[in-house]
């Protein structure tokens, strides 16, 4: 007998994002509802209260991006944060680096982490086995205020959507906080929502960023499974930021096994703003 497929979609704007696909898992943890659907094209696909999250089709989209800009450019043994990521993509990216000595992953919702491990092994990969990795089942915004100043070389925020759950990590307080904890030229690299379909969001994270550290810079691409395709991620250090310039092998050698993202590919991804957006964030209503 033929499977029954069922359509999944996020529901945004007045459209909407689907899959047709077998749901493999619709649960709810303490925290959100969790959906792991497979689909003939993407693989399977997790859904948390109602946001596309990732699939393994094209989860390398994302986790390459947020990653490799901000590691291309460190050139010494880092201590690495991770916020959220409990699919596993960012730290498996991360872990490609040979000079990443420590990786502290902060989920919130353990059940996130049981479910990738169990439903999209590929996206998480060997990272799990990885002796560099820890797991902390905590709230990332509790977890940096209690940090010590300067521990960390980078911080990857990889959260969902806003939410009244998720709101936090987008409020200048979180981003003084990580600042604080970062080493002196460190990194802070998190996913900036899309100018397209989050557009306001978007703008106060670029916003936010520029007056809270040094430099800032926000690259464009896309991730296919979010609402309008295309996405952002940005990077800011209380330093100059100097992206990629660590020009070393081991790079050279991560871009290779790498889909999506190269050196010439974030080049040009960094040059990609819209003007409608460097419009606004020239404008002088602050919104
Ligand atoms: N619209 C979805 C934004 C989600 C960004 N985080 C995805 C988590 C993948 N590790």
């Amino acid at each position: 007998m033929k499977d029954i497929l069922t359509w999944i979609d996020e529901y945004h704007q007045g459209s909407r994002f689907g899959l047709s696909g077998k749901i493999l898992l619709k649960q709810n943890s303490k925290y959100q509802e969790i959906i792991i659907i497979e689909n003939d094209y993407y693989g399977k696909a997790l859904m948390l209260d109602g946001c596309w999250m990732t699939s393994s089709r094209d989860e390398k989209y994302y986790h390459e991006c947020l990653v490799h800009p901000a590691l291309s450019s460190i050139d010494k043994k880092s201590h690495i944060l991770i916020i959220g990521g409990g699919d596993g993509g960012t730290a498996r990216e991360c872990l490609k680096y040979s000079r990443i000595e420590k990786i502290d992953l902060v989920e919130i919702d353990e059940e996130v982490i049981k479910v990738s491990k169990t439903f999209l092994q590929e996206v998480g990969g060997k990272a799990w086995s990885d002796k560099r990795l820890t797991i902390y089942i905590d709230d990332g915004v509790k977890w940096v205020e209690e940090a010590k100043d300067s521990v960390y070389d980078a911080i990857f925020i990889d959260c969902s959507d806003p939410s009244e759950f998720s709101n936090v990590l987008f409020k200048d307080s979180f981003y003084k906080e990580c600042k604080r904890i970062l080493t002196k030229n460190g990194i802070l690299a998190t996913q900036s929502e899309s100018p397209e379909s989050f557009k306001n969001i978007h703008i106060h994270i670029l916003k936010s960023l520029k007056k809270i550290f040094k430099s800032s810079e926000t690259m464009y691409s896309f991730v296919p499974l979010y609402p309008s395709g295309i996405w952002s991620w940005t990077f800011a250090s209380k330093g100059q930021l100097n992206l990629s310039t660590t020009n070393i092998k081991e790079v050279m050698k991560i871009e290779k096994g790498c889909d999506i993202w190269n050196l010439n590919f974030q080049k040009g991804a960094f040059k990609m703003m819209p003007n409608k957006i460097i419009k606004e964030l020239n404008s002088k209503n602050v919104k």
